[in-house]
């Protein structure tokens, strides 16, 4: 079922050989680019335009009401809502452990500079729709802003016809149950485009004001309206479809590998699920698997659609150390180790948005509740980028304070380096404070 790439016995370089999808996010910003404009220019006019055009969804208003967001949590089955809150727990635990103390650093006497981490003031917070509902991601998101200090959270998630306009119930209920009040039904481009301009609604209690930075995964539409309001708000690594790569030898489970590949394949037909493995056996064990378990799952036209297109694949090497060069180069979103000395093969990759390490740490298991983020960079972005984490809702702010006597000392330098870069302004700031 998955495309087989043979790397034995080369010792060229994996890159281009290794299968990725390549999507192609600029032909979708031109695409959106008249309704993020329109949006900036008539607020809740071409949202509702639309909204009604790609949801199919006419909007009174654009936020949801917050007897709306109650009455979700009310209806809320008893086990999703307790599963949400241990997964809310565990990941407050890991996420409260990322937030930064400043710290002062004694230069010279009486000259320090402080580094100080101040949250930003307003965040958007988009959770998709589509094929599946995401309130994990309403708990990725909220919890890392919330433990960041973030005074402003939004929510914005596309209107379901299912759910007479509003975003879905479970999206709403995980709202609830983080504390957070202010969800708007808006999706697509323009949910992007009202965050980051902000806009009017259909009264003064209706208003989206803007935020200072959006997160969150998204369609490639999302995704694209991202690219072209960074600058204008902060953004979070760009997600496209989700992907696994597993590195495994022989002594991986092939029932194991196989579920895990079919598990995210399941998000998208263009999700990429890739095994690097030195083992021919356990690459035919698990291609006899997924033949087996593919045929079971609930959404086995997707999945094998995921599983067979270009962006998959098993790649063999001939041994864990070419493995590890082709998982680096491919800096997958999850990257599983399923081999012996699993810990130590993890501790040497250099590129992934998350790592799952031995038999008992499926990437299912980070979707939901290891306590790990989930918001990851897919497409290659790992080996520039991370997660999404307390550190993604902060800034550190450097504060220069120095005294009379510690400047003096400095300012022959200064003054030098200044002359150096013909800037001759730059130095004479410092002269002045000194002239007679
Ligand atoms: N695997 C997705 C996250 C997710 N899975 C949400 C299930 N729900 C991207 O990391
Ligand atoms: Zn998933």
């Amino acid at each position: 079922m998955l495309n087989r790439i043979d790397l034995r016995g080369s010792s060229r370089d994996p890159r281009g050989l290794l299968p990725r999808a390549q999507l192609d996010v600029s032909v979708a910003v031109e695409r959106i680019r008249p309704v993020v404009e329109a949006v900036h220019e008539h607020g809740f006019s071409a949202i509702r335009e639309a909204t009604e055009k790609f949801d199919g969804v006419r909007l009174d208003r654009l936020r949801v009401p917050a007897e709306a967001i109650a009455a979700a949590e009310e209806t809320l089955d008893p086990d999703v809502r307790a599963a949400l809150l241990e997964a809310i727990k565990r990941a407050r635990k890991v996420h409260r452990d990322q937030r930064r103390t400043d710290t002062t650093t004694t230069v010279v006497p009486g000259g320090t500079v402080t580094e100080r981490w101040v949250p930003v003031r307003r965040v958007g917070l988009y959770v998709p729709g589509g094929l599946a509902v995401y309130p994990s991601t309403v708990v990725m998101n909220v919890v890392p802003a919330q433990e960041a200090g973030v005074e402003g959270l939004v929510v914005a998630s596309p209107p379901q016809v299912a759910n007479g306009g509003l975003p879905d119930a479970r999206v709403l209920a995980a709202c609830a149950l983080l504390g957070v009040t202010e969800v708007y039904a808006v999706g697509g481009a323009q949910a992007i485009a009202m965050l980051g301009y902000g806009a009017d609604g259909a009264d003064a209690a209706d208003r989206c004001a803007p935020v200072d930075v959006i997160t969150g995964p998204g369609n490639i539409w999302v995704t694209a309206a991202k690219r072209l309001l960074r600058g204008v708000v902060g953004i979070d690594a760009e997600a496209g479809p989700t992907e696994i790569a597993i590195l495994a030898d022989e002594t991986a489970d092939p029932r194991h590998v196989a579920a895990d590949l079919i598990s995210q394949a399941e998000h998208d037909p263009l999700a990429a699920s890739v095994l690097v493995t030195d083992s021919p056996a356990l690459a035919d064990a698990v291609e006899a698997e997924l033949a087996v378990q593919v045929t079971k799952t609930k959404h086995d036209e997707r999945v094998r659609t995921a599983l067979t297109g270009e962006q998959s694949g098993v790649v063999l090497v001939d041994d864990l150390e070419q493995g590890l060069r082709v998982v680096d180069e491919y800096a997958a979103e999850h990257l599983e180790i399923q081999t012996r000395d699993a810990r130590e093969w993890a501790l040497r990759v250099r590129n992934a948005g998350a790592i799952f390490v031995g038999a008992w740490s499926p990437v299912s298991l980070g979707d939901y509740a290891a306590g790990s983020n989930h918001v990851l960079p897919t497409g290659g972005c790992a080996r520039h980028s991370s997660g999404l984490s307390v550190q993604s809702f902060l800034r550190g702010i450097h504060v220069v304070e120095y005294d009379e006597a510690a400047l003096k000392d400095v300012a022959g330098h200064v003054v030098a380096l200044s002359t150096a870069e013909d800037l001759p302004a730059h130095g004479d700031a410092v002269k002045a404070r000194f002239a007679q």
